[in-house]
């Protein structure tokens, strides 16, 4: 059996989505995710110009050895977009597996260990009553669990993944209305007064059964960390994502010897060698991997093994850039992994969305119900494809009020 040709596709419905179908000599074919947000040509080039050539006239059964051909055949290794081709390339293939064997991938990996896995949704407001009303509503529609983030007073732009206006509904992510991002101004000093007040009002509001999690995305000092978490320990949150930037994992121990709140990190990283440190001295509560930056499934999966040796849990990583064809493939993994935690979930189901991306995987009262058609059960539909290019987005950038530059 061999591959014949591989097609990368970027675009969607307000989204970037960088799709790879793998074709086989069988008529079997797979589909992969490389989106990198706001880079998404960057993974699209390397399939086109390198990756592609090299996977045309191999065995997509041999998915280990074409992982590895990718991996240590490049010589320079690693990193997000390099990491978000081979994912593309390994969810393909792990597709073609599940369909040759006629088995949902979540089988191949070693079958179901739950029978729906735990999603949960972004709620945020301008300020704390238009919070608890985002709140509500997820609430209401049956969700578990909520990441809740609202305006701080007296900061003079939005923080992270809030509306500028209230009432607003707008992707706070990416603003397609060009390359150049917009500034968004930040005081963590305004932040670590405000917030734990505002978390606490959050958890007396909704009771104690609403699991309650916070993305501090990166944006604190590790002292500062530690105060914050010390301070919403009350709160009992489900977790504090992203304390602070992720590069230092030694920072972590200042929190941990803190607090007990738990934390989560991992969505910018890119490999088992990011945070096999930060797993195996038990310093994380959550791995936030997702499998499109982080080498496909093959390689995620060695992640969420090594977690499981330390008591650390999964919630991987699943923002509106990820296309549901990596989504799917966390649905599987999510599946089965036997150390499952959480599973971030947005709302993809535009109709636009489930036009280009037909699937059965369903989520019902915040649970997601995996789909058993073989491979990851999802499609991709070419004509409607075709409706879409490339959009010039970015991401906000984050400056404090002087004008020094911080993590966004
Ligand atoms: O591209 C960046 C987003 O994916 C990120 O800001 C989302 O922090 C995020 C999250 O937890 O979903
Ligand atoms: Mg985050």
């Amino acid at each position: 059996m061999k591959i014949t040709d591989a097609k990368v596709f970027v675009g969607g419905p307000q989204k970037n989505y960088v799709t790879l179908k793998v074709l086989t000599d069988q008529g079997v074919y797979g589909l992969g995710d490389a989106t990198l947000n706001n880079r998404e040509t960057l993974p699209a080039n390397y399939l086109e110009k390198y990756l592609i050539p090299n996977l045309i006239g191999k065995d997509p059964r041999n998915v280990e050895d074409i992982w590895q051909f990718f991996y240590r055949g490049a010589y320079f290794r690693r990193g997000p977009v390099a990491m978000a081709a081979y994912g593309a390339i390994d969810m393909a293939l792990w597709d073609i597996m599940g369909k040759l064997a006629k088995m949902p991938v979540y089988q191949l990996l070693g079958g179901k260990s739950r029978s729906g896995a735990m999603v949960y949704a972004h709620a945020t407001g301008t300020d704390l009553e238009d919070l608890k009303d985002s709140v509500s509503h997820y609430v209401e529609s049956g969700y578990k669990a909520v990441r809740v983030q609202c305006g701080v007073p007296g900061m003079s732009t939005a923080s992270y993944a809030v509306p500028e206006k209230k009432g607003e509904v707008r992707n706070y992510i990416t603003d397609y209305t060009g390359i150049q991002p917009k500034v968004e101004l930040w005081d963590s000093d305004r932040y670590i007064r405000y917030m734990p007040t505002a978390l606490a009002e959050i958890r007396d509001r909704f009771g104690p059964e609403l699991h309650i999690l916070h993305d501090v995305h990166h944006r604190l000092l590790p002292r500062e960390a530690a105060e914050f978490a010390k301070a919403v320990e009350p709160v009992r949150l489900f977790w504090m994502e992203d304390p602070t930037p992720a590069e230092d994992q030694d920072a972590l121990r200042l929190i941990r010897q803190h607090s007990t709140t738990p934390i989560a990190i991992g969505e910018v990283f890119n490999s088992i060698w990011d945070c096999n440190r930060m797993i195996e001295e038990e310093l994380i509560d959550f791995i936030r991997v997702a499998v499109t930056y982080c080498g496909g499934i093959t390689h995620t999966r060695r992640i969420v093994d090594l977690a499981g040796l330390h008591h650390v849990r999964t919630g991987f990583h699943g923002a509106p850039s990820h296309s549901p064809v990596s989504m799917a493939a966390q649905h599987h993994l999510n599946a089965w992994a036997p150390n499952f935690g959480v599973q971030e979930y947005l709302v993809l189901g535009t109709p636009e969305c489930d036009a280009l991306f037909p699937s059965e995987h369903r989520m019902i009262n915040g649970m997601v119900h995996v789909s058993d058609a073989p491979g990851l059960g999802v499609d991709f539909d070419e004509k409607q494809a075709a409706r879409y290019e490339y959009l010039p987005g970015a991401h906000p950038v984050v400056r404090l009020e002087d004008g020094t530059m911080w993590n966004y």
